[in-house]
Formats: C-alpha cells, sequence, structure tokens
C-alpha cells in the first residue's frame, strides 16, 4: 500500500479490512448505472460501527470522499466512487442483532439483503413488506439511503414507514441512535426521517430497528391485457374499489416485447397496447367470487380485452416475471432509465403528451413504458438504436429529460419517484424543489456532514 494515507488509516484502524485491489475497485466503485467509470482510493470492508466511524474521522482528517456502499443495485449513480473516494462497503455488517415478538421489531445490520429479511421475517410469521425485484442483491442500508419503494407501495407505504430506529454515523464520525424504535417520540425533529432518503449524503445507516406487520391473507395475481390508457384507469378505479390490492402494476406492448425476446413465456396469443399485473387477497370463495366479478364487468365494459388469473404460487410467479424480468431484459439495450411520478389521476394525460411529444421529435427510438402506475410512478427507458453513436444518444436523451421535466412541471409531477436523484438527475434538482428548499437542504448537509466527505457530488 503505497498511498500514505491509506497507510494512516491502516494504522489507525489494524483489523480493518481494506482492498485496493483493481477488481474490488472496478466492482464496489459503480452501481448498476454504467455511465461513469470506476477510480475509488480503495475499498473498506468494516465489520463493527466503530470501524465505520474511524473510518469516517480518518476521511475528515485527511480530506478524502466516503461512498457507503451497499448492493449498488440504484440507478441514479448515488453509489459510483469516480474521484479517488473510500468506499465504505457494508457487505460484512450483514447480521440479524434482535427480534423482540411484542414490539415485531426486526434489528439489523445494514448490510443484510432485502431477501434475507424476509426470510427472517417469515421465519417468524410475519412480514416486512418493502418488496421490488432486485431484492436478492440489494441491501437494506441502501433502501433507506434510497427510501426504497418498489412493487407494494399502494398497500404498505415506502421504506420510510417501516423504519422504527435507526443508528448513524455522521460526516463527522458521531453515532446517533435515533428514535430506538419508540412508536410515539414527540420530543423535536425526528432525525431518523432526515437520514432516510438523505442518499448517504447525511451519514452511514450502521443499524436499522424494522417494523414487522401480519402477512396477508392468501392472494392472487391477474394479468390483464388492456386496449387504452383510459381504459387502464377505470380497471384501476374498479380494482381499488372491489378488491384488497397489494400491488398494481402496468407495462406496454413493448415492454412485453422484450421480455418474451428474453425468455418469458407469452400470456396471451394477441397482441395489446397495455397490460396490467395486478396481486389481490383472495382468502375464501367471497373474494374469489369478487375478484370473477370484478374481471367480468371490465370485460363487459371493453376496459380489458383478455386476462389470466393464477391458481397456484408458480403461475402467479410467473405472472409475475412478466414485469420484474422487463428491468433485466432492458439492459442489453443499454437503456437511458428516467424515473418519474405525476398524480395517479394525470397519468393518461402525462403520457399521451409526451408520446405525442417523442414520436414528433425521436420517431426512431424504442420507448418502453412500465412500472407502478397504482403510484403514479412511470419508469420509462428509452433503448439505443444499435446504429447511433453512443454520445448522441445520451445527448438526445438528456433532451428527452427536458421534455419530461417540463411536461412534469405542467402536471405537477416529480423527476425521481423512486430511484432517487443522485448523480444521474442531479441537473434536473431545481425542477422539483425549489430555491429556498435547496438551500435548507444544503444548509442541514453542512451541519452533518461540515467537511462535504459523505457521498460528494451526489443529489447536491
Ligand atoms: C422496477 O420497478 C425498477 O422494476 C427498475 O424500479 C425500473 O429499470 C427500471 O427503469
Ligand atoms: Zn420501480
Amino acid at each position: 500500500m503505497t498511498d500514505p494515507r491509506l497507510s494512516e488509516l491502516a494504522r489507525l484502524l489494524p483489523e480493518l479490512k481494506l482492498s485496493t485491489d483493481p477488481g474490488d475497485l472496478e466492482h464496489h466503485g459503480r452501481d448498476w448505472t454504467r455511465r461513469w467509470t470506476p477510480a475509488p482510493l480503495a475499498i473498506t470492508y468494516p465489520a463493527s460501527i466503530e470501524e465505520v466511524q474511524g473510518i469516517v474521522r480518518w476521511a475528515n482528517g485527511v480530506g478524502v470522499g466516503v461512498v457507503p456502499s451497499g448492493g449498488r443495485t440504484g440507478l441514479s449513480g448515488g453509489a459510483v466512487a469516480a474521484h479517488g473516494e473510500i468506499v465504505v462497503s457494508l457487505d460484512r455488517m450483514n447480521r440479524v442483532l434482535d427480534f423482540d415478538p411484542i414490539d415485531r421489531i426486526l434489528t439489523v445490520q445494514p448490510g443484510i439483503a432485502l431477501e434475507a429479511v424476509h426470510n427472517v421475517a417469515r421465519e417468524r410469521g410475519l412480514l416486512y413488506p418493502v418488496d421490488f425485484a432486485a431484492r436478492g442483491s440489494c441491501q437494506i442500508g441502501g433502501n433507506i439511503a434510497t427510501n426504497a419503494g418498489g412493487i407494494r407501495v399502494i398497500r404498505y407505504g415506502n421504506t420510510r414507514q417501516w423504519i422504527a430506529g435507526l443508528k448513524v454515523v455522521t460526516g463527522t464520525g458521531e453515532l446517533l441512535d435515533l428514535n430506538r424504535g419508540l412508536v410515539k417520540n414527540a420530543s423535536g425533529y425526528d432525525l431518523r426521517h432526515l437520514v432516510i432518503g438523505s442518499e448517504g449524503t447525511l451519514g452511514i445507516v450502521v443499524e436499522a430497528s424494522l417494523n414487522l406487520t401480519s402477512p396477508p391473507p392468501p392472494s392472487q395475481v391477474m394479468l390483464l391485457a388492456v386496449p387504452a390508457m383510459d381504459s387502464l384507469m377505470r380497471v384501476f378505479a374498479e380494482a381499488r374499489h372491489r378488491l384488497t390490492l397489494s400491488a398494481f402494476e402496468f407495462f406496454t406492448d413493448r415492454a412485453l416485447h422484450h421480455v418474451l425476446a428474453h425468455g418469458a413465456q407469452r400470456p396471451f396469443e394477441e397482441t395489446h397496447p397495455f397490460y396490467v399485473v395486478t396481486e389481490f387477497d383472495a382468502a375464501d370463495e367471497k373474494a374469489e367470487a369478487a375478484a370473477l366479478s370484478f374481471f367480468e364487468l371490465c370485460l363487459n365494459e371493453g376496459w380489458v380485452v383478455d386476462g389470466a388469473i393464477s391458481s397456484s404460487e408458480a403461475q402467479a410467479a410467473a405472472l409475475w416475471r412478466l414485469r420484474e424480468g422487463i428491468t433485466e431484459s432492458l439492459a442489453p439495450h443499454k437503456p437511458y432509465k428516467n424515473d418519474v411520478s405525476v398524480r395517479i389521476s394525470a397519468v393518461p394525460a402525462f403520457m399521451a403528451e409526451m408520446q405525442e411529444l417523442l414520436s414528433a421529435e425521436y420517431p426512431h427510438f424504442d420507448v418502453v413504458w412500465f412500472g407502478h402506475i397504482g403510484d403514479g410512478n412511470l419508469h420509462i427507458n428509452v433503448l439505443k438504436p444499435a446504429d447511433l453513436d453512443n454520445a448522441v444518444f445520451v445527448e438526445q436523451c438528456e433532451h428527452v429529460t427536458s421534455l419530461l421535466v417540463d411536461t412534469l412541471h405542467r402536471h405537477g409531477g416529480s423527476i425521481s419517484a423512486e430511484h432517487g436523484i443522485g448523480l444521474v438527475k442531479k441537473p434536473w434538482l431545481s425542477s422539483v424543489r425549489s430555491e429556498a428548499e435547496i438551500a435548507l437542504m444544503r444548509g442541514i448537509k453542512a451541519v452533518w456532514d461540515p467537511n462535504g466527505i459523505m457521498n460528494p457530488g451526489k443529489l447536491l
């Protein structure tokens, strides 16, 4: 280790696992956004809160940026280390620390995978309800730092709703123990909620207490073929009225085209403009009958032209695969991603305006729409035409984003619904947050992280 700053770190924390191996720098220096070339100074793998504090104190002393690193499944560049930062990988801090059945609180280290949290909760007869396709790779610390959403927000809310307490190492290396699992705590600013969604810019989550809940009754999954966006809104209103929903997702024929090309099974013979995947409680015959009468109504009204309903877990999983496999199926086409939200009622007008703008200016682009339409959250992936130069593609996509920003502005929407601002959406932060809000955010950052070392360049 030739860098004197790293020798100093090794001297201060002799037990700390540290790597400058090029493979590790490459692996831990980036997330699922592939736009930046990783160039961290080194990767650290702390095994304790004290080691995390030690790293942050050292970084303040030598003026090195600190990039917290979880599963790095983010899509906004929030975990990229491209400027000689020290990466703090939480991979080794992945244990379950405590479970209290009276409180129904599970206390974990930040590096535990979301799927492992699901499994531990299930073994206790309970549910941790935040869920999305990256469950096997993403880590709870990253979920908290980004206030992760996903496919069950419609029923259970975002990660924020499930955090009973947090231990956080601030940008000065101080350890905060926030809320301690209390249900009621009316003692001033709730700093826990500042950390949730702060994208690693205020501190590092080093322990989390998660609220668990009762699992829902058995469910069914329905796939619906929908001829028009207005019909889709009617289907949604009716589903919400008649069923107890735990998900209401949509995708377009282009999305289906790509998942099928990636190996999924074709659900219907014909293709249709839109598809809905919805999951709802189906505890007994009465609930199943309600689902069928909902389907019949949609069919009779012409809002739906075809449908399939799961009658086993395997069938439910196969229907879910059509929606959850989309991101993976698009990856080889180097997609430029946008993740936006508008009020649910504004979705049809917003989408129609955007599609008109896109087909006028970029008729050669394959634009794939899908997402959590029951939350007003749409994912818009523009795929790179094979013959288009990458730099030109990115330039044109940034213009697409500015079209989106204008359209979103008219509909009161947001440029980031659940993926965060990170590096990718930073140029557009001021389109959704006022000058006064951004000034307050900067002020808060300066108090938590006076030397500006925490995840530098992200968000603000
Ligand atoms: C999803 O909902 C994820 O599947 C990824 O948020 C979205 O790939 C995307 O654009
Ligand atoms: Zn999503």
